[in-house]
């Protein structure tokens, strides 16, 4: 199941303000619409329009400031504890940004076709169905009621309407979320042309994984224009050629002309309420071969690592203690982890920047390489006792980090 709010940061807000409710309301940061109510969505308005623009379509428009995201991150833990305590501990459940979860609910789902065998119930879907309901789809349909339970108890508890999706993978039941919104919810039947066809006809660059550096390599190959359409690319590419554009990375491409059958292999991660670590890696990107190369892949991991680190600090006033750098060179067996203590508040993105970049240069490696596993983690979490005096850490922006980090190399 993929699950997201409706709306998110409006009706958390609508949340504090109940008389908001069935009224056009959009959520303010800077001078951009983050987010805005159906209701205003009905009248044109839509996500990351300018305040200007959205004010010109429906002037009567609310207009709420968003730019503390402390609600916002509350709102998420909230999501993440009631998707825990209703579907149970054993169930993996990977939160994705505030407001988005994945559940891997084949166990529920198989509890609940036992029980209505043995009670001789016949088990419906709930919600849309999206594809041929050929055989039997028992799986399915006893998914779809472990979905619409655990968004009636979202409303219950939390009062938010959720979209949501049921397939058999991360990405069908994703597409599925998206099918038919708001508060409603869709089965992708993982099977049949229409499943088959859906994926053929999606965009390469809609694929997870084929991000800014899959476009430039395929720009580079003079690509761009000839494979738009997954269709194209499996017409026109095996797994070799794939490789060799992808400079060698195998698993990529082997992942991207999956993902354009409609096959998913990305497990949901289990996540319990309070990690004891927290930890950032890019898998969807060439892997470095360079110094240089693996110098920006770290960085590049910093900016996010500290966004957890900031929202952990958040629900549970603690700091990590400790930072660890773990590389797997391909041509060595193994990963190799350096780590270092860090000051007893870690508040700062900038520190964490210069110990990242520290570690790195602990590491002694010979060019060319392949780093193919390249991961920051954040462990060893305590809570100072001076916490909770001092709420909300400093945030240096990347471009002062990536400065320091130069300035520090020469
Ligand atoms: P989304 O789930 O993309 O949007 P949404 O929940 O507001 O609307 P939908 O009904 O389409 O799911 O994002 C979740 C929240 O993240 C959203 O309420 C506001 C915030 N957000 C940003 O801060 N920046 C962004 O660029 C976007 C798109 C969303
Ligand atoms: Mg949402």
């Amino acid at each position: 199941m993929c699950l997201d709010v409706d709306c998110f940061f409006a009706q958390v807000m609508i949340g504090a303000n109940p008389s908001l409710k069935g009224k056009p309301v959009a959520i303010r940061q800077k001078y951009i619409v983050v987010t805005c109510t159906y209701e205003a969505r009905a009248l044109g308005v839509t996500k990351l329009m300018s305040i200007v623009k959205a004010l010109e379509l429906v002037p009567d428009l609310i207009i709420v400031d968003g730019s503390d995201l402390t609600p916002f991150r509350a709102g998420g833990r909230k999501l993440f504890e009631i998707t825990r305590t209703t579907l149970g501990e054993c169930v993996p459940i990977e939160k994705k940004g505030f407001d988005e979860v994945y559940v891997d609910i084949t166990e529920p789902a198989h509890t609940l076709v036992l029980e209505k065998k043995r009670e001789f119930t016949p088990l419906e879907f709930h919600g849309h169905v999206f594809g041929e309901q050929i055989g039997s789809l028992d799986l399915l349909k006893a998914a779809s009621e472990v979905v619409a339970e655990l968004r009636r108890e979202i409303l219950l508890q939390a009062g938010w309407t959720c979209s949501a999706g049921v397939s058999d993978s991360k990405f069908a039941a994703k597409i599925a979320s998206n099918m038919n919104k708001p508060n409603q919810q869709t089965c992708f039947i993982p099977f049949g042309p229409l499943y088959r066809d859906y994926f053929r006809a999606l965009r390469v660059t809609d694929l997870p994984g084929f991000g800014w550096a899959c476009k430039r390599l395929f720009a580079e190959q003079g690509l761009s224009q000839s494979i738009i359409t997954c269709e194209n690319m499996l017409d026109h590419l095996n797994e070799d050629d794939l490789t060799r554009i992808f400079k060698g990375d195998r698993a990529l491409a082997t992942s991207i002309l999956e993902l354009a059958q409609g096959v998913d292999k990305r497990q949901v991660a289990h996540m319990s309420s309070v990690t004891k670590q927290i930890s950032r890696e890019e898998t969807s990107l060439p892997h470095p071969t360079n110094m240089q190369d693996l110098r920006l892949r770290v960085s590049s991991l910093v900016d996010p690592l500290f966004d957890l680190v900031e929202e952990r600090h958040d629900s549970t006033l603690e700091y990590p203690r400790t930072i660890r750098l773990s590389i797997k060179f391909r041509s060595e067996n193994g990963r190799k982890s350096k780590s270092r203590t860090l000051p007893d508040q870690l508040d700062d993105m900038g520190v964490l920047g210069r110990v990242a970049n520290e570690l790195l240069n602990e590491f002694a490696a010979i060019e060319p390489f392949v780093a193919s596993h390249v991961n920051l983690c954040c462990t060893d979490f305590t809570c100072p006792e001076s916490a909770s005096e001092s709420r909300g850490l400093k945030r240096t922006s990347m471009k002062q980090y990536l400065h320091s980090t130069k300035r520090h190399e020469t």
